[in-house]
């Protein structure tokens, strides 16, 4: 045991008191929760402390990811030190329920969706695997906007995780860094987030940057009385950490964002390469002997030209040389196919913030026209589709391949599509840079936390080496047909609906039958995830339930769950009509009860862990290619859930791993939309044939729905048939899989009857998730990529 019980109980007292300055009877709940998780921080600051020595020595790995959307830490720290029952009864002993403590805690939201979580599992599974790996990005002020429904449209609201600190970071104030920008200098200030592992006494560090002025204030024109003059720097170098973007998919290119890009990379080198020479003086051959560095996406890419600059200008290194070590150092993950998401800068914005990166980009660049030339002489139009800068745009997806040693994608099929379509060209400049990593999601955090009720089940059938072997999973297969078993998989299943009918008649008032079809679609809000497909299959089951009501279907409740980019009006028109088809549906007292339509207000970490475990069906209803992988497809599975998606992203490898037979796959796939855009796709030809198509589509313009005079439905309605001249009508093809679709669901709403086949099939999704670990995804990039091994304390 780490701690003794009436030891850490004593603990909590005084923190409470050296806080607070309070007795326990004094205390609420956000202050136990405060003193609690200083008594652990307490307690594993040896342990944190002794890790970091350790990995000090020998090679070390570094995720450079501008998101970790950690979420909550107590619930999970308190698992993973294994203290989650004694807690739970000191807590009770002076007055406290341990989930009411928890719920106090704000989520540290410091991400946008898919690409930020995987980070925060990457972290659980390195410190889990005793892995020497550290975690770099931004300390934002503001993480992802806090979502309100007003009138059934969203309204962001900012959120304030840090309204009264974070007890779980501390401050190096002595490791301070100095960045520099063209217009001038700001402070890079580090706190560091312990990373507690499972099962293993080794903590380790994401280390998050706070940007500061160089002066506190600007004491002349206080004193001049020219208040905003005085605080004008204050503000400006301030704002760099002040807010995460809230764009995950389309490139917006603001001199703010990279500013936070240049602004948590150079700080980070400047960080490392500091330690480094600690350890082994100016000797920088050696230092991807010493130090990989994974990219998370093109938003940290400038740290290539920034190491460029530290070893030539500030090391005295020759270029060559220097390039050398850059490239041995870095490697790349691409998240994403979609072209308006690709990073490109505007190189007089660039060079304004920027300079001297400029000067080392351009440079890099030439560099790199001459390669191509010699391996494709007079090559003119390769040439212009490979160039790093493209007239006036700095291409840093391209930089990335060019400037690293591996560049990977996040699942099979979209690993595939880079090598053979999208970079088809780089991959044929260079083979074996191209790598496929299938992501995956920590079982901790996922099952174990999110579901006690199943974790508890498994625990008894195989015992809990899972909880850190997720292979272990196929031990479950098989009591498929032991019906003791998946009879009580079905009573936890039932459970978890219950909680979550609970969770939603509290919070958005509106009550759900624990009996219906839990049929969930919870991921930011996307033209390409089509949640437009969903809702208008909703919309057009019920016409058929008002023409028919005698058509026996089983109950369904469709939840879903998404943010909107704060712009992006397709988005925010999509969740408006999940709203309206909602109130008319829940309203209409001829439907009794059979069809449901919830949307959970501010989908967040913390909710998802009350989704996933409720679900029957998990909705991943992408465009064939246009998901990289997903990671919410894996929670919803390895908690029993039923994939109902499309053959793309990680869906091809879970039905892969579970039997297509056991998952509900439908619509177009790849090759067919290949075949179907070569064709020519005229959208209105599906929605002519389609039986009901038209009457759902056109309800979005005749007057049947009504949009408060936005224009937001017009502009869904144009989007499907109209097109514009940026885009084909269509052009997620969201009509054409109408059918398919419908014909699907039916099927789904059949088989859901037979529970005990039903339960089967959700039996053998769950012992066939072991693949989807994050632990399998970070061991593959420790040995394939970044070449280090465990380093327990
Ligand atoms: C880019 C430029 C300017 C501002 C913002 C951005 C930006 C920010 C976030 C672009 C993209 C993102 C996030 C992308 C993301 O979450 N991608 C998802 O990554 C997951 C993890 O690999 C995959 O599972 C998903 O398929 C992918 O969509």
């Amino acid at each position: 045991m780490l701690i003794e019980k009436s030891l850490l109980k004593s603990k909590i007292e005084n923190q409470v008191g050296v806080l607070f300055n309070k007795s326990i009877d004094e205390a609420n709940e956000f202050e136990i929760y405060q003193g609690l998780s200083k008594a652990l921080l307490e307690t594993i600051s040896k342990n944190w402390l002794e890790t970091r020595k350790k990995y000090e020595t020998g090679k070390q790995a570094f995720y450079f990811s501008a998101e970790f959307l950690m979420g909550r830490a107590l619930g999970n720290n308190l698992i993973n030190l294994g203290l989650d029952k004694e807690v739970k009864e000191i807590l009770k002993e002076i007055g406290f329920d341990l989930n009411s403590v928890e719920a106090t805690e704000e989520d540290a939201g410091l991400g946008n969706g898919g690409l930020g979580r995987l980070a925060a599992c990457f972290m659980d599974s390195l410190v889990t695997l005793n892995l020497p790996g550290q975690g770099y990005g931004i300390k934002y002020k503001n993480g992802i906007f806090k979502q309100k429904i007003v009138d059934g449209f969203q309204v962001e609201t900012p959120e304030t995780w840090l309204r009264y600190g974070d007890v779980w970071t501390i401050c190096r104030p002595c490791e301070e860094v100095v960045v520099e920008f063209g217009d001038g200098k700001v402070r890079a200030v580090p706190y560091d987030m312990p990373v507690i592992g499972y099962g293993t006494k080794n903590v380790n560090t994401l280390r998050l940057w706070e940007a500061k002025a160089m002066e506190e204030l600007n004491l002349k024109a206080f004193n001049d009385q020219d208040y905003d003059e005085a605080l004008k720097d204050v503000n400006a170098a301030e704002d760099i950490s002040r807010i995460l973007y809230p764009n995950d998919s389309t490139n917006e290119g603001k001199k703010l964002r990279l500013k936070q890009q240049y602004f948590f990379t150079s700080a980070s080198l400047q960080d490392i390469i500091r330690k480094f020479k600690k350890i082994h003086g100016t000797d920088f051959e050696k230092l991807p002997e010493f130090v990989s560095i994974q990219l998370n996406d093109t938003h940290p890419v400038i740290a290539i030209p920034e190491l460029m600059r530290i070893l030539c200008d500030v090391e005295g290194l020759l270029w060559n040389d220097a390039w050398a070590i850059a490239q041995k150092t870095f490697a790349y993950t691409n998240h994403t196919i979609l072209s308006e998401a690709l990073e490109k800068w505007w190189i007089g914005l660039y060079e304004e913030v920027v300079p001297r990166i400029f000067q080392i980009t351009q440079r890099i660049h030439f560099q790199f026209l001459d390669l191509l030339e010699e391996k494709f002489p007079k090559d003119k139009e390769r040439r212009e589709r490979m160039s790093i800068i493209q007239g006036n745009l700095i291409h840093m997806a391209w930089l990335a391949i060019y400037g690293s040693f591996a560049t990977n994608g996040v699942a099979a099929l979209h690993t595939d599509i880079l090598k053979h379509i999208e970079l088809k060209e780089w991959y044929e400049l260079f083979p074996e840079r191209f790598l496929n990593k299938t992501n995956g999601i920590t079982q901790r955090r996922w099952l174990l936390e999110a579901n006690p009720e199943l974790s508890k089940l498994i625990t008894e059938l195989i015992g809990d080496k899972w909880i850190t072997d997720f292979s272990q999973m196929k031990n479950l297969e098989k009591y498929v047909a032991d019906e003791k078993v998946t009879d009580r998989f079905l009573e936890i299943k039932s459970e978890k609906k219950k909680q979550l009918a609970q969770f939603i008649e509290k919070t958005q008032g509106i009550k759900i039958n624990p009996d219906s079809i839990f049929d969930i679609q919870i991921k930011r809000l996307h033209e390409y995830k089509r949640q437009l497909l969903n809702i208008l299959h909703i919309l057009d089951l019920y016409y058929r339930l008002k023409e028919n009501p005698n058509m026996e279907i089983h109950p369904v409740t469709y939840i879903f769950g998404a943010k909107s980019a704060p712009g992006y009006m397709r988005a925010k028109g999509t969740i408006r009509l999940i709203n309206e088809v909602a109130q008319i549906i829940n309203n209409d007292p001829e439907i009794k009860d059979m069809i449901k339509v919830v949307f959970i207000e501010n989908y967040n970490v913390s909710s998802a862990a009350l989704l996933f475990p409720a679900a029957d069906i998990s909705e991943q209803i992408s465009t064939a290619g246009k998901e990289a992988s997903g990671t919410g497809n894996m929670k919803f599975m390895i908690n029993g859930a039923l994939t109902f998606g499309t053959l793309d992203g990680a869906n091809v490898e879970i039905v892969e791993e579970a039997g297509i037979e056991n998952n509900y796959i439908f619509g177009l796939k790849v090759e067919d939309i290949e075949e179907l855009k070569k064709k020519g796709y005229d959208p209105h030809v599906p929605y002519e044939k389609t039986k009901g198509l038209k009457r759902v589509v056109d309800a979005l313009i005749d007057g049947t729905l009504n949009d408060e005079g936005t224009g937001l439905y017009k502009e869904l309605y144009d989007s499907l048939l109209k097109g514009a001249s940026w885009h084909k009508p269509d052009q997620y093809f969201v009509l054409e899989d109408f059918e398919d679709f419908r014909k699907t669901q039916e099927k789904i709403n059949k088989d859901f009857a037979d529970r005990k086949v039903w339960a089967k099939k959700a039996w053998i999704n769950i012992s066939n998730g072991g693949k989807f670990s994050s632990d399998r995804t970070i061991e593959e990039y420790a040995k394939e990529i970044w070449k280090i091994a465990s380093q327990k304390i």
